[in-house]
């Protein structure tokens, strides 16, 4: 009853991911994903020394691990040290949930509900496309839709498929953002943002959106750390009369968090934070001072299952829910790590989704459903997801970095 093996794969079917795969004494193998988008290996690399580490310890004391990795480290916190620290952590429920034969959702209190509301991605170059996209995602079952639009006189919008540069694919052109792989380069490619010409863009396009379809849908945006907070805390305002279910990332309030204050004092607009904050001790005063409505950390970024579970328990005394973040660069592990914890929690809120490629499916064999606008983490033992090792071997690394923001004066800017 120990650690045995600790194996990190770095793969590329469809788009980079790091996995991790611990196996014991007795043979029982748990999964876990550190894959952090465009710094892949230095995720990797810090999983290797680490994985000496854990060999020999008794793979039942989860809380233990974590505190030797998180405590032990003394570097705390992080993307990198979290990301890793995340991957043992999900691989060691995985492994407990197989040894006792229950999903890990059992583990961690059971269900809650019966399936996790979930949003897909729209997004259109102008509103017929929009209309297209959304259409698309209505026709699929989805009751909850992220909308994003263009912007006039410039070439290319965080969010959006079919404008200059982004590109669309796994299977659903025309209708579908995604950075990788069409962005495989050593170098980042660099875009333009205009904050002016998004404020007077976006509240015309849920207008519309809202006068088509009524108030029976979800709508969400993300802002994506564009705005300052007084811009955050106007644009929250004018798309009030919208109803969003919320606006995500409206100021890049991870690092300056009194900035969410503002906003919060000039907009009822539902606010969502936290895809690349890290750590729970981060949210303590975004909780307690009420200036966030949902947590958007992924478990894979934010220290796995024991740590985000801590902090959900804690936001749920503050009526604060959750809204992991789902996209493709979460890999099928840790959106069945998300799927888990969601369906256990007594505070969940909503479920990004972006259905991975075919060929990411190929390598990763998952258990999760989505009916009815729904997701699912399954019911066989663990998270559910088997890893193609051959598979995946055929699928190199390739370096893919995320987009550069400058403004239209050169100004480097907050992607
Ligand atoms: O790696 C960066 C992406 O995960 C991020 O840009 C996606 O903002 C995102 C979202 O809300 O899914
Ligand atoms: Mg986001």
């Amino acid at each position: 009853m120990a650690i045995e093996k600790v194996d990190v794969f770095v793969t590329s079917p469809g788009r980079n991911f790091v996995v991790l795969k611990i196996t014991t004494t007795d043979g029982v193998t748990g999964l876990g994903d550190a894959t952090l988008n465009g710094r892949e290996l230095a995720a990797a690399e810090y999983l290797k020394t680490i994985a000496p580490m854990l060999i020999g310890k008794n793979e039942d004391n989860i809380e233990d691990i974590w505190q030797y990795l998180y405590k032990g480290a003394y570097w705390k916190r992080g993307p990198v040290t979290m990301a890793a620290i995340s991957a043992v952590d999900v691989a060691l429920w995985d492994i407990k949930g197989k040894k006792l034969g229950v999903p890990v959702y059992d583990l961690l209190g059971g269900a809650s509900r019966t399936g996790l509301l979930t949003y897909g991605h729209a997004s259109g170059v102008d509103l017929p496309s929009l209309f297209d996209s959304i259409d698309s995602y209505l026709d699929k079952g989805f009751k909850a839709v992220r909308v994003q639009s263009a912007l006039p006189g410039i070439p290319s919008t965080y969010g959006v498929a079919g404008s200059a540069n982004a590109q669309t694919g796994n299977g659903e052109k025309g209708m579908r953002y995604d950075y990788e792989p069409a962005r495989r380069t050593e170098v980042p490619v660099e875009e333009v943002w205009d904050a002016r010409t998004y404020m007077n863009t976006l509240p015309g396009v849920f207008e519309a959106v809202r006068n088509k379809y009524g108030n029976g849908i979800a709508l969400l945006h993300d802002c994506h750390h564009r705005l300052s907070p007084i811009q955050a805390a106007r644009f929250g305002k004018m798309i009030e009369p919208y109803d969003l279910f919320w606006m995500e990332d409206c100021t890049p309030a991870e690092e300056n968090q009194e900035m969410l204050r503002v906003v919060r004092e000039h907009t009822t607009t539902p606010i969502a934070i936290g895809e690349i904050i890290n750590s729970a001790t981060d949210y303590l005063t975004l909780i307690k001072e009420q200036l966030l409505d949902y947590v958007r950390s992924a478990v894979t970024h934010t220290g796995g299952i024991t740590h985000m579970k801590k902090l959900m328990d804690y936001a749920s005394f503050y009526d604060i829910k959750s809204g992991f973040h789902g996209p493709t660069d979460v890999s099928p592990v840790g959106m069945a790590a998300n799927l888990h914890l969601g369906l256990a929690i007594p505070n969940f809120g909503i479920q990004e989704y972006m259905r991975h490629s075919d060929e990411t499916l190929e390598v990763f064999h998952t258990s999760y459903t989505f009916t009815d606008g729904m997701l699912h983490p399954g019911n066989k033992p663990g998270i559910g997801v088997e890893f193609d090792e051959k598979l995946a071997a055929k699928f190199p690394y390739q370096p893919a970095p995320l987009p550069v923001d400058r403004l239209l004066d050169g100004t480097v800017h907050e992607w």
